[in-house]
């Protein structure tokens, strides 16, 4: 018996010692394998009576299992250590901050834009949308600038393929062509439905026309205040009840709705566009906070020339509107304190990200 307590001793030893997998396999075969020690005690066995048999065998079995029960023991252990060691060597470092990826957000102009939207919108304005290479009779002829206008000349406008050799297609100088076209389409589709034919002037039934157009424009320009590509935001309204009175209403609104004041004032300063007459600019003046006091020339406005309203298909004794047009860019650089346009066209992350 002693000798069976002193093999499992030995086993359990043996199986301490064994730092691999590999040599703990070996070590098993010494007592566990075909000629292994627990083996041969079970070969000499055979002389033995069927008694001595029964009583060494249950005891050579208890050895066997105590030894089994060792080996596999070790074996749990060498495992967990090989886990513990593998999970060491690749630990991640998890409160190492991450790289995250920039969000992104709106460009300054485009939060003005789309305020601007908003705004008019919710005063019943529609969205035109149009092509930024125009045709010389929707940027220039329909809205009524003669042909020795200096906008005309390649001095001020960026000339592009296309078009005719005396009229070529150019990059847009303003917003407002696209409101000839909405104003276009809109009479047409009125006609259609009011069953009066294509020819001569409309003097139907009609909705009113109230539109703004915003968008990209381009002019040979460049320095502090001007820059080769802008945004204008134009606005119409054509009806046959429309006058200054409604034009001052509306702007009044929309300047305290996005300059978040009640605290200013507008002023209407004779000038002179090709597309309306009387023309007026519009200047506005806060009576309060870091801008107060100083006017502020904001918008361009007047009452849609009688040649503009036929160029749209409509009789100009019948209908009437205004138009204004302004520049988001400008207005952004007032509402944020920005002195310099180039900054929101630079590219430059750290300023832009300031906006969000
Ligand atoms: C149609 C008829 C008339 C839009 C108008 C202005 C006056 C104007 C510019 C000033 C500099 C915008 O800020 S700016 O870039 N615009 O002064 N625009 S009236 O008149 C129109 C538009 C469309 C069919």
């Amino acid at each position: 018996m002693t000798d069976l307590n002193d093999l499992v001793a030995t086993a359990k030893a043996t199986f301490a010692d064994a730092l691999t997998p590999a040599d703990l396999e070996n070590a098993k075969a010494f007592f566990l394998g075909k000629s292994g020690r627990v083996t041969e005690l079970m070969k000499g066995m055979a002389t033995l009576t069927v008694e001595e048999k029964k009583s060494l065998g249950a005891s050579i079995n208890v050895v066997k299992q105590a030894i089994e029960l060792a080996l596999n023991n070790r074996r749990h252990e060498l495992a967990d250590a090989e886990m513990l060691g593998q999970l060491q060597a690749e630990a991640l470092d998890v409160s190492l901050l991450g790289r995250r990826r920039g969000q992104g957000g709106l460009h300054p102009v485009s939060i003005t834009l789309e305020r601007i939207e908003a705004i008019f919108g919710s005063m019943g304005f529609d969205v035109a949308q149009g092509p930024e290479i125009e045709s010389d009779w929707f940027n220039f002829t329909a809205l009524n600038t003669p042909e020795d206008h200096p906008a005309r000349s390649m001095h001020d406008t960026f000339y592009v393929e296309g078009g005719s050799a005396s009229a070529p297609n150019l990059l847009r100088t303003h917003t407002s062509p696209m409101q000839i076209r909405h104003a276009v389409q809109h009479v047409k589709a009125h006609r259609l439905a009011a069953g009066v034919s294509e020819a001569g002037l409309f003097a139907g039934d009609m909705p009113e026309i109230r539109v703004i157009a915003p968008g990209r424009t381009y002019r040979v320009d460049s320095d502090a205040t001007h820059s080769p590509m802008f945004h204008q935001c134009e606005g119409l309204w054509v009806g046959e009840n429309v006058s200054f009175k409604d034009l001052k209403f509306v702007f009044t609104d929309f300047c305290r709705t996005f300059f978040e004041s009640d605290d200013l004032v507008l002023r209407f300063r004779p000038s002179f566009f090709p597309f309306t007459e009387p023309s007026a600019e519009i200047d506005i003046q806060f009576q309060s906070g870091p801008l107060a006091g100083r006017w502020l020339e904001v918008a361009g406005s007047g009452q849609v020339h009688p040649n503009v309203i036929r160029n749209m298909g409509l009789d100009p004794e019948k209908f009437i509107g205004f138009a204004f047009g302004m520049g988001p860019d400008r207005l952004t650089m007032l509402r944020y304190g920005v002195n310099d346009l180039r900054l929101f066209f630079d590219g430059d992350v750290r300023f832009l990200a300031q906006f969000q």
